[in-house]
C-alpha cells in the first residue's frame, strides 16, 4: 500500500507505473536498513564496489559508461509552452512534442526491473524554505546518491500532506544511449524527465534539475531566488559571523572556497570559516528585509581530482565515510580510491575510470601512444587515471567545518554576494560593484573558461551569467529583471556585490595568485568593505582594492605581483564592453533597461 494519500501524487504514480511497467515497485522509506540492503544488492550485481571498511567505512566506488561522464548541455531542454519563455540561452522543445518523444523513449523501460520511488526534500524536512520532490528511478546508484544529497523518506510525504506543491521526476537509464539522452524540464508542470544517462548532474534530479532549473522559475513567480552558489560563514577575531554567497561556474572553486582553511597567520589570530553549502543557495527576503540563504542539499557532489589535504582538507575529510566515488581510480593495493593530485603516490596495481588495469607504467605508455596521434585532447585524457570530472558524493554532516546553520535550514543573512570565473586576463583579483544594479550587471557579464563538468570543449571562454547559463529554467533576461526586482525589495539592506578571479595567468600560462586557503585574504577585504572599514580606488569597472589593503603577511607574494593582478587594462575592457554589447543583442527587448544603462556607463567610463 502506498504510504501517502496525496491525490496528485497517487494519480501521477498510476500514470507512470502504467507507462514504465516495472516488475516491482519499492518505496524508499529513508531507513538505514533499506539503504544497506540496496548497497549489498548493488555490490552483488557489480553496479558498485565496496571499499576498504577500515580506511573508508561505508564507502563505495561506481563507474559510469564512458559516454556518460558529465552534464550534457546540448541535450538539456526547457519545455515551456512558449518558446520565447525559455529564452535564447536554453534549448527549447514544445512540451507536447517533448512528452511524446520522451514517453516513447521511456515506455516499458522498467520492465524486468524495479521502480524505486524516492520521496525527497530540498532543505530540511518541514522548513519553510524547503520543497518536496518525488524521483522515480531504476538505478540503485541514484537512490543511494539521492539519500546522501537530499533528505529522503516517508517524513517528506508526511510534511507534504495532500499539497500539490511537489516536483515530479522520472529517471530511466534505458540504454545509456547518448543519441537518445535527454534531460528535460517542464517548468510550468513542475516536471523533470531524464533518460539514457546515469551520471550525477543528469540523474540526481533534486540537484541541478529541481534546485536550480525548476526552482529558479518558481523563485521568479514566488519572489525568491535559486542560485548556483556556495554559502559560507566568516568569523573574524572578536566579531560576529558574516555570511557570504558566491556564484562560480562548474568546477571553478565553489567547494574549495566554501571549505577554506585560513592561512596560518589568520588562523592563529582566530579567523574561522564555516560551510553552509558548496553548490546551491535558495535565497529569500527575511522579516528584517535582508536576504537569507539556505543550502537545499544534504551532501556534496564534489570534483575529486585536485582534492588533497592541502587544497581542500575539509572536503577530503568529508569523503572518509559513507561516501560514493564515481569514475576515480580503484587502488587495488589497499582497496581504496585515487585521483590526480590526491595525497597518495600513483598506485602500482589499480583500475582506471574506464575499468582497465592501470599504474604509472601503463599511464606513460598511454600518453606516448596519444602523443603519437598529436591530438591534444587525447594526450590530456591519457594522463588521467581518474576522469577529470570524477566526483565524490559525501554527506555534509561529515564536513569538519560544517556550520550549525546548515542543519537548521533557517537561513543565514547575506552580507556579500560574490561572482567569479576563470579568466586568464581581463578580470582583476577582486573588485566591488558600485551598487546592486551595477552588481547585477557584473553578474550578467560573467565569463569563464569551460571545464570538464559539462561535455564538450574545455578551456573556451564563454559568457556564463551568474554561473547560471546551464541552470536557468527560463529566459535569462527575465532572470536579470528578477534580480533587479529583488534589489528593489531589499533596498539599502542589499548585500554588497563583488567579483573575484583566482585564475589570472602569467606568460607561461601559470596561475599568478596562489588561491585556495589564501583566498581568505580577499574575503577579509570583502567583509571590511561591507562594513565600510576600508577604502578603495574607484575605476571604470567599480571599486578595486588599494594593494596595501590586501593582507599579504606570511605569503611569498609581492606587492608588485598583487598590483599586477589588480590592474584594469582599459584596452582589454574596451574589447570586453564590445563583447558584452554583442552578447546583450541576443536578448532583444527583454533586456532590462537598467542593464543597458550599466553598459552605457561602462563605455563612458572607459572612454
Ligand atoms: P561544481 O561542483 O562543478 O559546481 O564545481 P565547484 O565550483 O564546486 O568547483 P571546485 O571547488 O570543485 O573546484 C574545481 C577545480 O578548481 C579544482 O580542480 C580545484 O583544484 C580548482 N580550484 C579551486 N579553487 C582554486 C583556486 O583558488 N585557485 C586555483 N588555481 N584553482 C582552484
Ligand atoms: C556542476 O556541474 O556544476 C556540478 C556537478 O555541480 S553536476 O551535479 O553534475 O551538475
Ligand atoms: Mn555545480
Amino acid at each position: 500500500m502506498a504510504p501517502t494519500t496525496n491525490p496528485t501524487l497517487l494519480k501521477w504514480l498510476d500514470e507512470m507505473t502504467a507507462l514504465m511497467t516495472p516488475d516491482k515497485v519499492v518505496w524508499i522509506d529513508g531507513s538505514e536498513e533499506q539503504l544497506e540492503a540496496l548497497r549489498a544488492e548493488a555490490c552483488a550485481t557489480g553496479e558498485m564496489e565496496k571499499l576498504n571498511e577500515e580506511l573508508y567505512p561505508g564507502c563505495y566506488l561506481h563507474r559510469t559508461k564512458a559516454n556518460d561522464v558529465a552534464r550534457v548541455e546540448d541535450r538539456t531542454i526547457i519545455c515551456s509552452r512558449k518558446e520565447e519563455d525559455a529564452g535564447p540561452t536554453n534549448h527549447w522543445m514544445d512540451p507536447t512534442k517533448a512528452y511524446e518523444m520522451l514517453y516513447d523513449i521511456a515506455r516499458g523501460r522498467y520492465a524486468g526491473r524495479t521502480m524505486y520511488i524516492i520521496p525527497y526534500s530540498m532543505g530540511p524536512v518541514g522548513s519553510e524554505f524547503s520543497k518536496a520532490g518525488i524521483e522515480l528511478t531504476d538505478s540503485i546508484y541514484v537512490v543511494l546518491n539521492m539519500a546522501i544529497m537530499t533528505r529522503v523518506g516517508f517524513s517528506v510525504l508526511e510534511a507534504l500532506g495532500d499539497s500539490n506543491d511537489w516536483v515530479r521526476g522520472l529517471h530511466a537509464k534505458c540504454d545509456i544511449d547518448q543519441e537518445k539522452r535527454w534531460i528535460a524540464h517542464f517548468p510550468e508542470d513542475n516536471t523533470i524527465i531524464s533518460v539514457n544517462s546515469g551520471y550525477g548532474g543528469n540523474v540526481l534530479l533534486g540537484k541541478k534539475c529541481f534546485a536550480l532549473r525548476i526552482a529558479s522559475y518558481q523563485g521568479k513567480n514566488e519572489g525568491w531566488m535559486a542560485e548556483h552558489m556556495l554559502i559560507l560563514g566568516l568569523t573574524k577575531p572578536g566579531e560576529e559571523t558574516k555570511y557570504v554567497a558566491a556564484a562560480f561556474p562548474s568546477a571553478c572553486g565553489k567547494t574549495n572556497l566554501a571549505m577554506l582553511i585560513p592561512p596560518e597567520e589568520f588562523e592563529k589570530k582566530g579567523y574561522k570559516v564555516e560551510t553552509i553549502g558548496d553548490d546551491i543557495a535558495w535565497i529569500r527576503v527575511g522579516e528584517d528585509g535582508r536576504l537569507y540563504a539556505i543550502n537545499p542539499e544534504n551532501g556534496f557532489f564534489g570534483v575529486a581530482p585536485g582534492t588533497n589535504s592541502h587544497s581542500n582538507y575539509n572536503a577530503l575529510a568529508s569523503t572518509k565515510k559513507g561516501a560514493i566515488f564515481t569514475n576515480v581510480v580503484h587502488n587495488l593495493d589497499n582497496n581504496t580510491v585515487w585521483w590526480e593530485k590526491c595525497d597518495d603516490p600513483v598506485p602500482t596495481n589499480a583500475i582506471d575510470w574506464l575499468g582497465r588495469p592501470w599504474n604509472a607504467e601503463i599511464r606513460d605508455k598511454n600518453v606516448a601512444e596519444a602523443e603519437a596521434t598529436g591530438d591534444a585532447a587525447k594526450i590530456k585524457m591519457a594522463k588521467c587515471g581518474a576522469h577529470p570530472n570524477s566526483r565524490f558524493t559525501a554527506p555534509a554532516e561529515n564536513c569538519p567545518c560544517i556550520s550549525p546553520a546548515f542543519a537548521t535550514g533557517e537561513g543565514v543573512p547575506l552580507s556579500a554576494i560574490i561572482f567569479g570565473g576563470r579568466r586568464a586576463k581581463t578580470a582583476p583579483l577582486v573588485y566591488q560593484s558600485r551598487d546592486w544594479n551595477n552588481g547585477v550587471f557584473v553578474g550578467s557579464i560573467m565569463a569563464s573558461e569551460t571545464t570538464a563538468a559539462a561535455a564538450g570543449a574545455v578551456g573556451v571562454v564563454r559568457r556564463d551569467p551568474m554561473a547560471m547559463l546551464p541552470f536557468c529554467g527560463y529566459h535569462m533576461a527575465d532572470y536579470w529583471t528578477h534580480w533587479i526586482e529583488m534589489g528593489k525589495k531589499i533596498g539599502d539592506k542589499a548585500p554588497k556585490i563583488f567579483n573575484v578571479n583566482w585564475f589570472r595567468t602569467d606568460d607561461n600560462g601559470d596561475f599568478i595568485w596562489p588561491g585556495y586557503g589564501e583566498n581568505l585574504r580577499v574575503l577579509d577585504w570583502i567583509i571590511d568593505r561591507c562594513e565600510g572599514k576600508v577604502d578603495a580606488d574607484e575605476t571604470a569597472i567599480g571599486f578595486v582594492p588599494k594593494a596595501e589593503d590586501i593582507n599579504l603577511n606570511g605569503l611569498d607574494f609581492s606587492l608588485d605581483q598583487l598590483k599586477g593582478i589588480l590592474a584594469i587594462d582599459k584596452e582589454l575592457w574596451a574589447a570586453e564592453a564590445d563583447g558584452i554589447e554583442e552578447y546583450y543583442k541576443k536578448f532583444g527587448d527583454r533586456l532590462p533597461e537598467e542593464l543597458k544603462n550599466q553598459l552605457a556607463t561602462l563605455k563612458a567610463n572607459l572612454a
